[in-house]
């Protein structure tokens, strides 16, 4: 059975709680629930938030050791920021999707440069949450 980790970054778990204009009115567990009842239990799947950049980082130098097979990350504000970020995708050994739930070249400036992006194997942005059911689609056809 396949293993995907669902990692997500800062503020995420404000999901729904906030900005619904842009980020709709779903919570991070509704979309655990969502995923889970898509994908369960053909795959196996891990979800991880942290506001901390060092505990995303040490989250995915772990990930291939044990033994997933794909990484979905919205690495939130960090996506345009962090090098560590972009280096630890680079190292991982397993491949990544990046999804932004909103669309961000429709976005401030900078949020239209993704650091992580180059890491990743494809990027969906906009699609909302329906971003990651795509991302987990694609993972576990690859
Ligand atoms: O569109 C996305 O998924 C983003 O990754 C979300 C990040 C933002 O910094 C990126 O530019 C695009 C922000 C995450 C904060 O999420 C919140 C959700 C609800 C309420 C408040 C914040």
């Amino acid at each position: 059975m396949k293993k995907i980790a669902i990692l997500n970054g800062p503020n995420l778990d404000r999901l729904g709680k906030r900005e619904p204009e842009i980020y709709g009115n779903a919570t991070l567990g509704d979309l655990e629930k969502a995923l889970r009842a898509e994908f369960a239990p053909a795959a196996k799947l891990e979800f991880f938030q942290s506001n901390h950049e060092g505990e995303l980082i040490d989250r995915i130098a772990k990930l291939a050791d044990d033994g997933f097979d794909g990484i979905v990350i919205n690495g939130g504000a960090l996506t345009h920021t962090s090098v560590a970020l972009r280096d630890a995708l680079l190292g991982a050994r397993v491949p990544a999707v990046e999804v932004h739930i909103s669309n961000i070249y429709k976005r401030e400036e900078f949020r239209h440069t993704s650091l992580t992006a180059p890491a990743c194997t494809a990027v969906i942005t906009g699609l909302g949450l329906e971003g990651y059911h795509a991302a987990v689609r694609f993972l576990l056809k690859a």
